[in-house]
């Protein structure tokens, strides 16, 4: 049996998921796509040599009987609407992040979940899919170092070109947040936020790097440096200290090099490259459970705690004091789930 899927918003990632869905993953299918760029659309339709219709907008995407299910690529800011719109229509949902731009948006659509029901949502928190994470998880879980007492982390872009504004939270901090929950889990209930030294590569008016310091429910302190104009390379860092050992996200593999009296390897430089296989997973194993009518991954809870806990991040940083995440007990509904992968 083959999922039917429809895309809204061709761009980067979207077509990044068109492409794997298409060339790596089985089981689905690109029946139809959609891009405000009608000729956006229309080029991916030519270079993936798909058999899809193009649809005027997302609603009527949604709409047509041919799709099964539907991937949200499109702009944060359209996300809502259309998670929203494939609830109502009753159909599965992968959607992006952010699941909406808004703590409230993200509540909209958990209530309308609740109320359709079944889950039908997951959101692109691609980390919880990495092998390394995967690997850091289990290490964890058997209590490998002990208990978890604190982790220090760093998420580092070489640079951010369009970047303004809380972007390095809003866009790029939020990985952080799903996955370190996902790995304690744990949920949060402070927030604090620390404004070194301006970087001179950084936009103009941006804040370059930031340390965000979470606290944990069960006490664990972490500080994550988020540095997107680090110039080196995209290197993300997570260190777990337990009570007995330490335990790090592996590097990814890498060919060492001696020479020239210098032992060097390479460090990725794209955000793509290092999670590729993550995305690969994450997307055959959203196929995979859609078929049988499941839901597994990232859920919309998840998507609501990322952005109360993301609004608490930008609170802090505003008011440079320290701010709690309130956040209300958890639906049953989505408790089966735990915060798994
Ligand atoms: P992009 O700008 O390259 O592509 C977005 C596409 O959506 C554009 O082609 C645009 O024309 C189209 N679009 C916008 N509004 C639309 C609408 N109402 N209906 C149909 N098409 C519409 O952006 P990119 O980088 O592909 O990001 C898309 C989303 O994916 C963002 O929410 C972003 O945060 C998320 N993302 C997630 C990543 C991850 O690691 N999980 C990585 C990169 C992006
Ligand atoms: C980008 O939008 C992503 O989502 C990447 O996964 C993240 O690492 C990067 O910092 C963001 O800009």
């Amino acid at each position: 049996m083959v999922l039917k899927i429809g895309v809204i918003g061709t761009g980067a990632i979207g077509k990044d998921h068109i492409h794997r869905i298409t060339n790596t993953l089985i089981g689905g299918e690109i029946v139809a796509v959609t891009d405000v760029s009608r000729e956006q659309a229309e080029a991916v339709i030519e270079s993936e040599n798909l058999n899809a219709e193009i649809f005027e907008d997302g609603h009527a995407l949604i709409q047509s009987s041919n799709v099964d299910a539907v991937i949200v690529t499109s702009w944060g800011p359209t996300h809502e609407e259309y998670v929203l719109a494939s609830i109502a229509a009753g159909k599965p949902v992968f959607c992006e992040k952010p699941l909406a731009t808004t703590a409230e948006g993200c509540k909209r659509i958990v209530d309308a979940e609740l109320e359709h029901g079944k889950q039908l949502v997951q959101v692109g928190f691609m980390r919880r899919y990495d092998q390394g994470y995967r690997s850091l998880k289990k290490v964890v879980e058997e209590s490998q170092v002990g208990s978890p007492l604190m982790l220090h982390c760093a998420h580092r872009n070489p640079n951010a070109p369009g970047f303004h504004g809380d972007m390095p939270i809003t866009d790029s901090f939020v990985h952080e947040i799903d996955v370190l929950r996902w790995l304690l889990q744990d949920d949060y209930v402070s927030a604090q936020v620390i404004q070194p030294r301006r970087t001179r590569f950084a936009n103009e008016g941006l804040q370059d790097p930031h340390i965000i310091l979470l606290e944990t429910k069960e006490g664990i302190r972490i500080d994550v440096e988020v540095f997107v104009n680090c110039q080196y390379g995209y290197d993300i860092q997570c260190q777990v200290v337990g009570d007995t050992g330490i335990a790090n996200l592996p590097e990814p593999a890498s060919v060492v090099v001696r020479k020239d009296a210098k032992l060097s390897s390479e460090i990725l430089t794209d955000w793509r490259t290092r999670f590729i296989d993550a995305y690969d997973v994450e997307i055959q194993e959203w196929i995979d459970a859609t078929l049988k009518g499941e839901m597994a991954g990232p859920s919309a809870w998840d998507g609501y705690v990322v952005s109360v806990t993301m609004d608490a991040c930008v609170e802090a940083k505003e008011s440079g004091k320290v701010i709690p995440v309130n956040l209300p007990e958890c639906p049953s509904f989505y408790k089966k789930a735990k915060i798994e992968a």
